[in-house]
């Protein structure tokens, strides 16, 4: 095994419609190193509870210093790193196991928000300074990749490892607003050698 300090970085598995999902191609194109970091990719299911948990025992499996999710956000044009997990399920479509909670907390009693605490704008801010289309994101929705982010911060809240993640357009051909997954594997790229370095 080698020595270098670990991110996990996950993907989710195709949902809805989608036969394919932009953040695995995404992830497949990523290199194995990035800067001082060895990246271990893993992909995770469009489950509510599940996905999170998912992210959560490989990253202890693996002894990750950080993690950072992947998902495809269908209508945006730009990567878009987030930097806001709520506190709440609200799925227009069912999850991948029939799921469609309306209106339900993630955590009872757990707070309203967390911030990510890999930094969304500064991940933003390298991906346009690298040339690529890159835009913070204040909204991760209120479907499975929220639900992620919200439950991995709530359950590293505290410790030593941080946790982000980012959206990523659908691929050419999926749907209006594409991006090709080679753009947005190179600006994943960039935002983790600018501020994981
Ligand atoms: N996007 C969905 C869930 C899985 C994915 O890739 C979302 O934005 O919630």
């Amino acid at each position: 095994m080698s020595a270098l300090p670990c991110l996990l970085v996950t993907a989710f598995e195709p949902f809805g419609a989608d036969t394919v999902n932009a953040s695995a191609e995404v992830l497949r194109l990523l290199p194995d190193e990035i800067g001082p970091w060895r990246i271990e990719k893993r992909l995770i299911p469009v489950v509510f509870g599940k996905g999170a948990e998912t992210v959560i025992r490989y990253a202890e499996e693996i002894r990750a210093r950080a993690a950072l999710c992947l998902g495809q956000a269908s209508g945006r044009a730009s990567v878009t790193p987030e930097q806001v997990a709520i506190n709440l399920r609200d799925a227009s479509i069912p999850d991948n196991a029939g799921n469609r909670p309306r209106n339900e907390p993630i955590a009872a009693g757990g707070p309203d928000a967390l911030f990510a605490t890999l930094p969304a704008a500064e991940m933003a801010d390298a991906i346009r300074a690298a040339g690529l289309p890159g835009m913070r994101s204040l909204s991760a929705g209120t479907f499975v990749c929220n639900d992620v982010l919200y439950s991995v911060l709530l359950h590293f809240r505290g410790s030593a490892v941080r946790a982000g993640f980012i959206h990523v357009p659908a691929l050419p051909g999926q749907h209006g607003i594409f991006l090709p997954a080679t753009v947005s594997a190179a600006a994943v790229e960039t935002a983790v050698r600018s501020q994981l370095p």
